[in-house]
């Protein structure tokens, strides 16, 4: 509890430094320019001491912000504003920002760290030869579930979530597409599907998962959970890695209905001003000791070759959180649907969230 209790401190101080930097983006009016560039990332994301270390190493400030969904990152974007040099879509994003020009082609010869990332993640179908995007982070979405608070059941199946016995249990990430699609794959459909019909099916199974749902969170998921505030959480695999390290009688599933395997990816947006920067960074945290020790940080899955080197056999042997392709395949990624089709998706999402008021 004592570490919860610190975590907690460290993200009323987190939040703090982030009201000094929205200030000082504010009086810029979002370009930071000069010898600074701007990461537009998830939050808990990145080791903050590494960007410490690059701005020793080159002179290159980085100002982070952050967003908790893809959606909310793509709001932000496509309204202007803030320049940002570096930002962290998935891969449905990417396609989407190729397909709405809002990309810049990347300099391979400026990321000559390239080389250290595993093949299996390079050249995938949503931009094949890494035109626009490099891999960050990758990962699925699964369950975190605490034993003993659901007396003893064996959590293994989206369906089993709907159990009476689970009322007001269960913590769900605040992201349209992860839990449209726990209702799609308990119903047996993809998580791709476009049919109205099935996707209203969905949002009627999630109202139906009200009474067991305890809240619908950001980023604080992994203290609620750790902190056994909540018997079961809906959370992307590196946060359930957390949790795990923290509290150690939770266990983390991907079920068997099937789940959603993603990829985070550095991206450079059209609006950046500082370009040359931009790459700098990328490569920076591409080269295999800064990515072991982020990937340490923040606990998610790297797709850095010479960074699981440098990891020990403990982490990256884990297949919960470094599946092999055997396990992997019967998992599917989102595939970009089509602005009327995510907003779909969106309106979906906020019916359920706005169901009752
Ligand atoms: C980090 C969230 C990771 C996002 N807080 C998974 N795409």
């Amino acid at each position: 509890m004592k570490r919860v209790v610190q975590a907690l401190a460290a993200a009323v101080l987190a939040a703090l430094a982030l009201m000094l930097v929205t200030t000082s983006l504010n009086s810029s009016q979002g370009y930071a320019g000069g010898n600074t560039i701007i990461l537009y990332n998830w939050g808990d994301y990145i080791d903050p001491d590494l960007l410490d270390e690059f701005y020793e190493e080159t002179g290159i400030k980085v100002v982070l912000q952050t967003f908790d969904s893809n959606e909310a990152m793509l709001t932000k974007l496509s309204h202007g504003g803030t320049h940002f040099d570096v930002a962290v879509p998935s891969e449905y994003a990417v396609a989407k920002m190729m397909e709405q020009g809002m990309l810049l082609p990347l300099d391979h010869s400026k990321i000559p760290n390239l080389e250290h990332i595993d093949p299996r993640f390079l050249d995938m179908p949503f931009d094949a030869g890494n035109v626009y995007s490099v891999p960050y982070f990758w990962g699925t979405v699964g369950i975190v579930y605490n034993p003993e608070m659901v007396g003893g059941k064996t959590i293994t199946r989206w369906n089993d979530l709907w159990d009476p016995e689970l009322r007001n249990e269960i913590l769900l990430v605040d992201s349209a597409r992860e839990v449209i699609g726990i209702a799609l794959n308990s119903l047996g459909y993809s998580l791709n599907d476009t049919d109205l019909d099935h996707l209203e099916q969905a949002k009627q199974r999630l109202i139906d998962l009200i009474p067991n749902v305890k809240a619908i969170v950001g980023d604080e998921i992994k203290l609620l959970l750790a902190g056994e505030e909540a018997a079961i959480g809906v959370v992307w695999s590196g946060d359930a890695y957390s949790v795990l390290q923290e509290n150690d009688r939770l266990d983390y599933v991907v079920p068997e209905e099937g789940s959603n395997l993603w990829f985070d990816n550095f991206v450079i947006p059209v609006t950046a001003k500082n370009v040359e920067a931009a790459h700098e960074f990328i490569n920076f945290m591409l080269d295999p000791e800064v990515a072991a020790r982020n990937t340490e940080y923040v606990g998610y899955s790297t797709p850095n070759a010479g960074a699981m080197e440098l990891l020990d056999e403990e982490i990256v042997g884990d297949v919960r959180f470094y599946p092999p392709p055997e396990l992997t395949a019967r998992l599917e990624v989102y595939e970009n649907l089509g602005k009327q089709m995510l907003a779909h998706y969106n309106k979906l999402f906020l019916e359920f969230k706005m169901h009752g008021n």
